[in-house]
């Protein structure tokens, strides 16, 4: 009896336990009700008297330190991983992959931001329009060239051939938006108006079917040229950085009269001049000008009593500026390499 015991102790110590498999079966040969121990204890009722004390003394001390064994092994196991799935649970977490904002809204966000903060409020509207939103409130003449089928993306035709088309379009501005909140609301008007646009154009590094603008409408009485240009200093400085200075070229719009082009100092080389800006040391970022009184008149506005400034960007080209993004293309093919680096923008 006694040599069992200490050849079961000698067993049970050389053992090493690795998984909870192991420590399963180890329970199952030496603990359990019918393993090897219990087995012992049935036989140390034969034992002889004289014998009890010194195989009783081993016997417990074999059955005490394979259940130190277990209870160690087990604690182990439940420290390093869940024995129940096998999970390592002491193992780090799987980082989150999260996406990223598109440019595009990253820069159409940084635009309003500026915006509202000087009491504009956003305004939305169709992207399906009809031609008096679009042209004709806005004083395009009838044979204003942006009507033609060639600039713009009709929806009600006949037939591919009917020379007239239906007065039902994609909007080719968001000054449509426009249209409608003057309609609808009396002055003062401040307004913003981000939004897609669509003009017939073939796909190139610079021109695309689709693009987004965000415009601009200020109207009120005693609305100047000079709040127009404090304004539009206001937001350049803003969105490139303090030192940003702004020159108006005059220009020409139906919507507005005067109309002018705007351009902010180069931020690339300071104005130095660098391939960016063309070596002119200016970028162009938006046209503006004062709304044309026919436009306040269409819309129901005294033009006598109210004047009013607008301006508009293209988000494309502000945010090709902004990134230095050479390819227009690339803002509409989600393309994961492109976008996964505006990460840390919002
Ligand atoms: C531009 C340039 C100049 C403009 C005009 C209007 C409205 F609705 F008031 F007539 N909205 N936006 C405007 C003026 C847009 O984009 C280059």
């Amino acid at each position: 009896m006694i040599n069992k015991i200490t050849e079961l102790l000698k067993e049970i110590n050389s053992l090493t336990l690795q998984t909870a498999e192991e420590l399963e079966q180890y329970r199952l040969k030496y603990l359990s009700k019918k393993g090897l121990i219990s087995e012992l204890f049935e036989d140390f009722r034969n034992v002889a008297a004289a014998d009890k004390k010194d195989v009783g003394q081993k016997l417990n001390q074999l059955k005490a330190s394979s259940l130190e064994k277990f209870n160690l092994f087990k604690a182990h196991l439940e420290t390093t991983q869940d024995i129940s799935t096998g999970t390592d649970l002491t193992r780090p977490a799987f980082p989150h992959i999260i996406g990223s904002r598109h440019p595009i809204s990253i820069v159409r966000n940084e635009i309003i931001n500026i915006f509202t903060r000087i009491g504009f409020i956003v305004s939305e509207g169709p992207e399906i329009e009809d031609d008096d939103h679009v042209f004709t409130k806005l004083n395009f003449a009838p044979e204003h060239p942006a009507r033609d089928m060639q600039d713009t993306f009709y929806i009600s035709r006949i037939s591919a051939e009917d020379s007239n088309p239906g007065d039902i379009l994609l909007r080719t501005h968001t000054s449509s938006v426009q249209v409608r909140v003057m309609q609808g609301e009396k002055p003062p008007i401040r307004t913003i108006s981000p939004g897609r646009v669509f003009r017939n154009e073939a796909i190139s590094a610079r021109a695309h079917c689709i693009f987004h603008q965000v415009e601009g409408l200020y109207i009120d009485e005693n609305v100047s040229f000079a709040d127009l240009k404090q304004t539009l200093l206001f937001f350049a400085r803003e969105m490139f950085g303090k030192e940003t200075e702004i020159r108006l070229r005059p220009s020409y719009f139906p919507f507005t009269e005067p109309s002018a082009e705007m351009d902010v100092s180069c931020r690339i080389c300071g104005g130095k001049g660098c391939n960016v800006c063309k070596y002119t040391g200016w970028l162009e970022i938006l046209g503006c000008g004062m709304v044309h009184p026919n436009v306040l008149e269409s819309c129901n506005i005294d033009s006598q009593k109210y004047t009013g400034f607008a301006f508009g960007m293209g988000i494309e080209r502000l945010a090709m500026l902004k990134y230095q993004v050479n390819d227009l293309r690339l803002y509409f093919e989600n393309d994961i390499r492109f976008l996964d680096q505006f990460k840390t923008a919002f």
